[in-house]
């Protein structure tokens, strides 16, 4: 489903694990800060609306989004966390760098997630212009920041059923 048809803050909280005794680790990047800090709070404020503590959020600072990959990297390897938010922010300029920092960031996230056992949540919002960032930072299409905190709690909660208890 396209961005444009789901609003980013809209959950079920019926369908939402606790986060009580979750501890969570928030890397974002400094770059497009008008955004990354929106992302930002209002993952902290979802996860908070559902059981985390205050106090069991940690948050990190990095230069740019290419620099989550070592800093969720460095939450995840410190055993602190049941799980990583990565958040950053890539607009398209008139140079290839854009594709360079969503392909690293993509690669080096998704890595974690296969070496590590602790979920790294993708939270890097790439877009066209800063219209669009916005828009999915709090904007018309809700906040991607509650999407990734909601998608936190899930997996932090995952579980296997067996197909017969469906
Ligand atoms: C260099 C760069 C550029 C052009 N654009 C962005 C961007 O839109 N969003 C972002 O988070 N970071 C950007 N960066 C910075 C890189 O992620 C990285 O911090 C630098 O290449 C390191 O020198």
């Amino acid at each position: 489903m396209a961005t444009e048809l789901k609003n980013l803050s809209s959950y079920d909280p019926t369908k939402v694990a606790s986060g009580k005794g979750r501890r969570v680790g928030i890397v974002y990047a400094e770059w497009n800060d008008e955004i990354t800090y929106a992302l930002r709070d209002g993952a902290v404020k979802t996860l908070i609306e559902n059981g985390v503590e205050e106090n069991d959020i940690t948050l990190a600072s990095v230069p740019g989004s290419f620099e989550l990959i070592f800093g969720a990297s460095q939450m995840v390897k410190s055993g602190n966390y049941d799980a990583v938010i990565a958040i950053g922010c890539v607009i398209r300029g008139d140079t290839p760098h854009f594709d360079y920092i969503c392909e690293g960031v993509t690669a080096g996230l998704s890595r974690l997630n296969v070496e590590y056992d602790v979920p790294v949540i993708f939270g890097l919002i790439t877009t066209n212009n800063l219209l669009q960032a916005q828009e999915r930072s709090g904007g018309r299409l809700g906040n991607k920041g509650d999407e990734c905190a909601v998608t936190a709690l899930q997996m932090m909660s995952l579980h296997f059923d067996n197909a017969g208890s469906k």
